[in-house]
């Protein structure tokens, strides 16, 4: 799956995608990561890409000519012209099955923005999918661009092990429960015991605390996740 980021800054991404799971997937050619500067599409002297509001106000805001050029060269460039995706809090707020819904297509050009936001004549003209990572202003888009990345790339084939296989827990936010606590070494610390039950090495009665603390802690953190239709069917 390829992923093209239009940014006003590139050099946020390279941390990111040098992270292990992000860098094995690219070695083993299952993700690629292009990043383009949306200032290349610029064609005026001083090579602007935002304006102050028309009607007035604080701040500027992302002009649409270089936006518009670059999404448009960039979806040119290959035959798959992708799926649009700004990253705007205007947008349908990313969940785990919009995540699949994404993880579903060959290419993804994720438009990253600035400022106090983007001309509306952007979304009118490219008739982007808007997504938003949550309730919250960021100071651009690019953050929320890593996050789709992360959340749509782990559902790749083969990028996790069989080991760490998003489909295996059946108790996580995928399906309506919150997942059940985990211990690891040591057996005690500063007092804190690990459950007897996981101890045991009954499957089953650990199987069935599991899932009585998951659907515990759903009720008391989470109460909004078990109105909601499971998603584990894969949608
Ligand atoms: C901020 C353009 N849903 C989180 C989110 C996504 C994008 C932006 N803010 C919050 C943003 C400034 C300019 C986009």
């Amino acid at each position: 799956m390829r992923f093209d980021v239009l940014t006003l800054f590139p050099d946020m991404f390279p941390g990111y995608i040098g992270q292990s799971l992000l860098k094995l997937a690219i070695e083993r050619e299952l993700v690629d990561v292009r990043l383009h500067d949306i200032r290349e599409w610029t064609t005026d002297r001083h090579r602007s890409v935002d304006d102050r509001p028309f009607g007035g106000g604080p701040g500027m805001v992302l002009m649409a000519p270089p936006v518009v050029e670059c999404v448009e060269a960039i979806q040119q460039s290959d035959a798959e012209r992708g799926h649009l995706v700004m990253l705007s809090p205007q947008g349908r707020q990313l969940t785990q099955s919009v995540a699949k819904e994404l993880a579903g297509h060959d290419r993804l050009v994720l438009l990253c923005g600035r400022y106090e936001g983007f001309d509306q004549r952007i979304s009118d003209i490219l008739k982007p999918d808007e997504i938003s990572v949550g309730d919250y202003v960021l100071n651009g888009g690019e953050v929320a661009a890593m996050v789709v990345i992360d959340a749509v790339m782990r559902l790749i084939p083969g990028v996790l092990g069989d080991d760490e296989s998003s489909q295996q827990d059946s108790f996580s936010i995928d399906g309506q429960n919150l997942e059940f606590p985990q211990y690891t070494r040591p057996r005690e610390y500063r007092g804190h015991e690990v459950p007897d039950v996981l101890l045991s090495g009954d499957h089953g009665r650990i199987a069935q605390w599991r899932q009585q603390q998951s659907l515990e802690r759903t009720q008391q953190r989470r109460a909004d996740l078990l109105d909601k239709p499971d998603t584990t069917s894969g949608d």
